[in-house]
C-alpha cells in the first residue's frame, strides 16, 4: 500500500472513532501524530473530502460527515429503504403533468406513442436532507385521477397497491455514473457537477404490464451501492451480456453500450 493510501486508512480509522459533525485535528497536529508529511496528509484528506467522508469548511476546520447509505440493488421503494434504516422519508412533488408518450417513452412503457403519460418530478428526502431527484412516468390509464397532492410525502408503490391494486413484481434497472446538472444541483442543494448515480428503472406488475419508467439521480456523496455476489447464472437476454447481480432474483442487464449518452439527449 502506498503512503497516501496508508494515511487515508489511518484517517478513516480516526473518522470512524469520531461522532458525525466533529472536527478532525488540524493538519499540523495530525501529520505529527501519524508521522507523515503535510503534503501526504493533505492529499489523503483531499481524497476523503472528494469521497464525501469529510467536509472541509474554510476557516473553521474539517468535519466528519454522515456515513453513506449502503443501497442494496433490490426492488424496494425509497420509502421502505429509508424506513428500514430508521430514517424518516419525505417527498416533495415538484411537478405533475400529462404528456404524450412519444417514441422513446412508448417503447419503454410498451404503449403506443399517442398514449397519455403522467410525468411526476419528485424530490426525495430522508430526515429532511435531500437524497434524490426522480422523474416518474406512468401510463394515465393505470393511475386515473392521480393528482399532485397524492404523492406528497407518500410512497408511490403504496399508493399503487392501495388505490389502484397494482403490485410491483419485477423490474429492470440500469445504473450509470453521472454528475449533477444545474437544475439537479439547485434542487438537491449540492455544487454543480457533484458526482451522482443515474438509475433508470422499468417495473412490471404481477400481471406483467409495464407500470413505470423512472429516472432517478441519487447523490453520489450520500450513497454507495451494495450487491450480493452470486455465482454467474448462464442466461441470455434479448441483447448484450447479462449478469446476475441481485440477491433477490432480480437480473440486472449490463447494457453499457446501448444506453451511452442517452441522458443528455432527452
Ligand atoms: C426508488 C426507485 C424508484 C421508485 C421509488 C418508489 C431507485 C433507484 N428508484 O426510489 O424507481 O419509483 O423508489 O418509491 O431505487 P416510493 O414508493 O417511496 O414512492
Amino acid at each position: 500500500m502506498g503512503k497516501q493510501d496508508d494515511t487515508r486508512e489511518r484517517v478513516l480509522d480516526l473518522i470512524e472513532s469520531l461522532a458525525v459533525g466533529r472536527a478532525i485535528p488540524s493538519e499540523r497536529q495530525l501529520s505529527q501524530e501519524l508521522g507523515v508529511s503535510r503534503l501526504t496528509l493533505r492529499a489523503a484528506i483531499d481524497e476523503l473530502v472528494r469521497d464525501g467522508r469529510l467536509d472541509r469548511r474554510h476557516g473553521s476546520g474539517t468535519f466528519v460527515t454522515e456515513p453513506k447509505i449502503a443501497q442494496p440493488l433490490t426492488l424496494t421503494s425509497f420509502t421502505d429503504d429509508m424506513r428500514r434504516r430508521g430514517m424518516t422519508p419525505s417527498s416533495r412533488t415538484l411537478d405533475l403533468s400529462l404528456v404524450s408518450a412519444g417514441a422513446r417513452l412508448a417503447r419503454r412503457l410498451q404503449v403506443s406513442p399517442e398514449e397519455r403519460i403522467v410525468r411526476v418530478q419528485r424530490l426525495r428526502l430522508a430526515d429532511g436532507e435531500t437524497m434524490a431527484l426522480e422523474v416518474l412516468h406512468v401510463p394515465e390509464t393505470l393511475v386515473p385521477g392521480l393528482a399532485k397532492g397524492d404523492l406528497e410525502n407518500r410512497s408511490f408503490y403504496d399508493l399503487l397497491q392501495e388505490r389502484y391494486e397494482i403490485v410491483i413484481a419485477s423490474g429492470t434497472q440500469t445504473i450509470e455514473p453521472t454528475v449533477t446538472n444545474e437544475e439537479e444541483s439547485a434542487l438537491l442543494g449540492v455544487p454543480l457537477h457533484t458526482p451522482a448515480f443515474l438509475f433508470e428503472r422499468t417495473t412490471r406488475s404481477e400481471s406483467g404490464r409495464t407500470v413505470e419508467f423512472v429516472r432517478s439521480v441519487y447523490r453520489g456523496d450520500r450513497y454507495q451501492l451494495v450487491t450480493e455476489l452470486l455465482p454467474r447464472r448462464a442466461r441470455s437476454r434479448a441483447r448484450g451480456e447479462t449478469a446476475a447481480l441481485g440477491g433477490d432474483g432480480i437480473t440486472m442487464t449490463a447494457d453499457s453500450f446501448g444506453n451511452r449518452n442517452h441522458r443528455r439527449k432527452e
